[in-house]
């Protein structure tokens, strides 16, 4: 019900995707800025630094398609969309992409009209509890308040898992990860659930992390990824092939340190086409051949950006789990580079 009543107003206000087929690679071009639509402040994922620049997991893959696209990946235009605001600015044209931890599901795909381009970072939606509160398992929420982000796929599966369980609760809806926080660290809401990546990014900020725990249940699958509007192949075509290749740079061993090097040709074919060296697949995008060669650069490959704003080195700490290369029992698998 809500869901279509947001739809119609999409269509009332012409702002269904599929209509847009314009051609967004020259609007980029000559905008000379990319704009993307992020979170409104996720650390590790997508926040400002304290000199006011954009960083993050989400921020790094906008930047890896402005150097693709137009030569500079500081050339973008860091938009900080809501779950309620996030899917209007992509359709209305008032960003080009969305990078910011949105799940991929058949409605947003289908009926909203969006194309995800693949999947960044498989996650699964958890609980942050007080350890006070003295549950161990998500099963013992009976009754529970629940601090909840409104226009998520978090608020249907909450309801889905409780339904399921026999269990009731009481929804604290909210707007922000920032709003969620202060409600829940102010008692407002026994519990906070979101993608488990949520979860690690926010305890990483709180003063006494132990004082709470991440609860074992993953009560969803949640593939998150960057979209685009329907309707513009070419725009999909070169988000959808600047993340495999961060992805593929990764598989076979191409790095923001060793990319020049190996731009100069190597006894590995996939390589010397994924660099363009080979072949020229950076014109059939519309684009140069050195379009993956900067998308890399930019912040390295997809292990690299990893490492450097989620991964187990930093305070957020997490682990590649399915977020391994396919070589290494995980899921990220980039198609050939052909
Ligand atoms: N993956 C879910 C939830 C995404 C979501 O909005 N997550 C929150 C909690 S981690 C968030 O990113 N908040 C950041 C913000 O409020 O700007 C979806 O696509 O609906």
């Amino acid at each position: 019900m809500r869901k279509s009543a947001f739809l119609g107003a999409l269509i009332a206000a012409g702002l269904t995707a599929g209509a847009a087929s314009a051609a967004t690679l020259d609007d980029v071009k000559a905008n000379g800025s990319l704009k993307c639509g992020v979170n409104t402040g996720l650390v590790g994922f997508a926040a400002p630094n304290a000199n006011g620049v954009w960083e993050g997991f989400d921020v790094a893959i906008c930047r890896a398609v402005a150097a693709a696209v137009l030569n500079d990946s500081s050339k973008v235009e860091f938009v900080p969309t809501t779950g309620q605001t996030r899917f209007t600015a992509l359709a209305s044209g008032e960003v080009d992409m969305i990078s910011r931890n949105t799940t991929w599901t058949f409605t947003r795909d289908v009926d909203l009209k969006f194309t995800f381009v693949g999947v960044n970072y498989y996650d699964g939606q958890g609980f942050i509890a007080r350890k006070d509160l003295g549950v161990s398992s998500a099963t013992e929420l009976d009754g529970a308040t629940v601090c909840i982000q409104t226009g998520t796929t978090t608020e249907l599966n909450l309801a889905d898992y409780f339904r399921a369980n026999g269990m009731n609760y009481e929804p604290v809806p909210i707007e922000t990860n920032a709003e969620a926080l202060q409600q829940y660290l102010a008692g407002a809401c026994d519990v906070y659930t979101t993608d488990a990546s949520g979860l690690a990014a926010s305890r990483a900020t709180f003063e006494d992390a132990s004082a709470h725990m991440i609860l074992p249940e993953i009560i969803s699958k949640e593939p998150l990824g960057p979209l685009v509007r329907q309707g513009d192949e070419q725009w999909s075509d070169i988000v959808r092939w600047t993340l495999n290749a961060l992805i593929a740079a990764e598989e076979y061993g191409v790095t923001s340190a060793n990319v020049e090097e190996l731009s100069k040709g190597t006894n590995n074919p996939e390589i010397n086409r994924l660099l363009g060296t080979e072949g020229d697949l950076g014109a059939m995008l519309g684009l140069d051949k050195e379009w993956s060669r900067r998308a890399i650069a930019a912040n390295g490959n997809y292990g690299e950006i990893f490492a450097a704003n989620i991964g187990e080195g930093t305070p957020i700490g997490l682990a590649r789990g399915l977020n391994a290369q396919w070589t290494q029992g995980g899921l990220l698998y980039s198609p050939p580079f052909r």
